[in-house]
This record gives C-alpha cells, structure tokens and sequence, in this order.
C-alpha cells in the first residue's frame, strides 16, 4: 500500500519541493493551505501539482479541521512545516508569530497524538534557535545551548522543546530538523538572497536603481531547500527518533553574497547597494555556521549544492524570467 504523507505549509517553499520529492518516492501526499483572499497565486509554487497532490483547506490554529484531517487521512508521516516563518517579521508581530508557530505546532502535536498517533512526526526546527550562540570552535551544533535573539526563534525552541517532550512522554516518534538557512528560486522575495538575486537582475535590466538593504555583515550557512527536504524525508525514517541538524558548514556574509551576485552580473554591488534602517532587526543573530555531522554520518546526506551554484541556481532563474 502506497504511504501517505500530510505536509502543513505545503505551498511554501520547502512544502513545495517537499511535496514533489514524496511523489518521487510514491507517497500519497496531502497538505493544507489557508484561505487567502487572492487565490490565484496562493498555490503558484504547487500549480504543476495540480491533480497529483490533495490540497485542504485548513489552518494550524484552526484544530478542529487539523483534527478532521489527520483522522480521515490517517497518514503514515506529517511534516509540520507552516509557520510565519519570517525572522524580522516576527519583530513586528509577535503574538501572530507566537499563535502560528506556537500554539499551531502544538494543535498539529494534539491532533497526532489524539487521532493517529502511530504515525510519524516532523518539526521544522531552526538554527535560529541557537540566537547568540556560537561554539569555540566556530559552529553550531545539535548541543549547542539555545539562546534566540527573535520572537521567531523563541517559538521555534518551544515547539523544538514541546516536540521532545511529546516524544518521551507519549512515546511518539516526533522529531526535530534543526535546519540552518535554505533557499531557492522559490524562496519568498522578502528573504535576504532572493532579494538580493531578484533586485540586481532588475537593476542590470534597467527596471530598478538600487538596493536597500539591512545588516551586510550578518554570516548565514545558506544550502538549498531541494537538499534540505532529502534531509527532512531521512530523519524522520530513521530507526529511532532523534534530532538532527542540517546545514553546509560554510558561512558568507550577506556582503560575500552581494559581492558574488553583482560580480555574477557583471556589476560591483557597492554601486548599488545601501543600507536602510527598515531593514534592520532590534536584535541581529551575527553567526551561523552549522555542523551537520551526525546527519552525515547517520545517513550519508550530502548537499548536492554549493553557495555558489546555489546563488547560480537563482539568479538563473531571475534572468529567465526578465528574458
Ligand atoms: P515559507 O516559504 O514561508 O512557507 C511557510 C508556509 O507556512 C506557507 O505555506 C504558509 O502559507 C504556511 N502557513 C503560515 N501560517 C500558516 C497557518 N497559520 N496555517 C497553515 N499554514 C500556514 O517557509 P519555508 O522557507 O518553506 O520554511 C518551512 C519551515 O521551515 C518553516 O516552519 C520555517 O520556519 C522553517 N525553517 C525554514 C528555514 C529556511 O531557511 N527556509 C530554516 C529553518 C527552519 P501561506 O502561503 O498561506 O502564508
Ligand atoms: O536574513 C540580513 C538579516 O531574512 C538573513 C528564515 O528562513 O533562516 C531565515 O531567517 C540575514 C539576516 O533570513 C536584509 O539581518 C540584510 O542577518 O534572509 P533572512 P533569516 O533571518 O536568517 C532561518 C534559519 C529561519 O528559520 C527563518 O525561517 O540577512 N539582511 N538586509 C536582510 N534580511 C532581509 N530579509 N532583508 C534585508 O533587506
């Protein structure tokens, strides 16, 4: 019998390849998504899914239709994936950020436990978790202490936190993905490298004049969700449940990776680019540079993407779109 799969969040941008990486593998795959006033591009990143996956309407803070759903479908794997999952955003609402990303996880954790709990579990955990944090030897780790510098990292060590004490309460086989910072030609505009990638195309076409941006010298270890989904999919078929984190182990600064994509495009970015108060944050999280060995060597996982060909990746996809 084929395996079913619920994915919340599953138009976003990991639910996305997420979704497709599962009917590679056969499963069923089922999601929610929100009402939404323009319909029209609320599923634009699963519209070639058209047919090949059931889409719901539902909310995380709406559990009586997480309830019905996950009864009904009674699904093998559910990869809580949904959250208001914008890091300065989460500095202007707060109590939304808590509500989704908090309390929602924890509606999907009741609806699991109440209504299929032999099922699997996924959280989306963050590196944003580790905040201030940063290990002698320069990284981030499964063991590192956790000390948020947002309201979404706050909500993110709660639900990192509410998932393990599911587990050994409850004996549920819910795990977390620590995942270090990801992204695509997918990934919303109002991300740092999407924005980056999307304005210098505009800018080399003549449509835009300059950029502003926030803080330059923040370092991210930025992978591509296509790579990060493969690690989502392992975790949680492990033999035992456990937590595990996913990143590059290579850090930039969002100054490297204008540098590189400017350069790309034949421009110097510092022509360009400046800096704007409304793009930065009341308190920054400096440094990320994860260390994924144990889910190398529990699985094998390797990205297939460096930085660079993922910022090739994305600003391919921007200059065929101006084409
Ligand atoms: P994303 O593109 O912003 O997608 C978020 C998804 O959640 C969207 O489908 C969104 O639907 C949905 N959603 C938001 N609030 C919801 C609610 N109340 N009920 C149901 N659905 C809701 O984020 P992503 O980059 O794919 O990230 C996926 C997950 O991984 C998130 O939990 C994020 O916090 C976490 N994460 C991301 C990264 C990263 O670098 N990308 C790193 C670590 C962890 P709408 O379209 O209706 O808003
Ligand atoms: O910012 C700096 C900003 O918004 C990256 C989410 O997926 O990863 C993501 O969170 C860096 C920060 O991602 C602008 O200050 C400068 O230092 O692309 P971002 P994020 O905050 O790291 C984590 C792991 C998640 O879990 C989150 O869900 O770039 N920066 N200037 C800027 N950032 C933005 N957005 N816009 C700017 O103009």
């Amino acid at each position: 019998m084929k395996r079913k799969a619920f994915i919340t969040g599953i138009n976003g941008q990991d639910g996305s390849y997420l979704a497709e990486l599962l009917l590679e593998k056969d499963y069923d795959v089922y999601g929610i998504v929100r009402r939404n006033s323009v319909a029209e591009h609320q599923e634009s990143r699963i519209n070639h899914l058209d047919g090949l996956v059931t889409t719901e309407y539902g909310d995380l803070l709406d559990v009586s239709s997480l309830e019905r759903l996950i009864r009904t479908i009674q699904p093998d794997e559910i990869y809580n994936i949904a959250a208001q999952s914008h890091v300065r955003i989460s500095m202007d609402i707060p109590q939304f950020t808590v509500q989704t990303n908090a309390l929602g996880l924890l509606n999907v954790l009741e609806a699991y436990k109440n209504n299929c709990p032999t099922a699997r579990f996924y959280q989306a955990s963050s590196s944003e978790m580790f905040g201030r944090t940063v290990e002698e030897d320069g990284y981030q780790r499964e063991t590192t202490k956790m000390e948020p510098t947002s309201p979404y990292g706050c909500t993110k060590v709660f639900g990192y936190n509410m998932v393990k004490h599911y587990r050994n309460a409850y004996n549920l086989f819910a795990v977390n993905g620590i995942l270090f910072n990801h992204e695509s030609p997918r990934r919303g505009a109002n991300f740092v490298t999407n924005k980056v990638v999307k304005s210098a195309v505009e800018i080399k076409n003549g449509l835009k004049e300059d950029l502003p941006l926030g803080n330059l010298d923040a370092f991210r270890d930025w992978g591509h969700s296509k790579d990060y989904v493969r690690a989502m999919h392992m975790i949680i078929n492990h033999d035992v449940p456990d937590d595990f984190v996913c990143a590059t182990g290579v850090t930039n600064s969002v100054r490297d990776m204008c540098d590189y994509v400017f350069t790309k495009l034949g421009m110097d970015y510092k022509d360009y680019v400046t800096q704007d108060p409304r793009f930065m944050r009341s308190e920054e999280l400096k440094y990320l540079k994860g260390d994924a060995t144990k889910l190398r060597e529990t699985f094998g996982w390797e990205p297939e993407y460096t930085f660079e060909t993922l910022m090739d990746d994305m600003i391919a996809h921007w200059v065929k779109v101006y084409a």
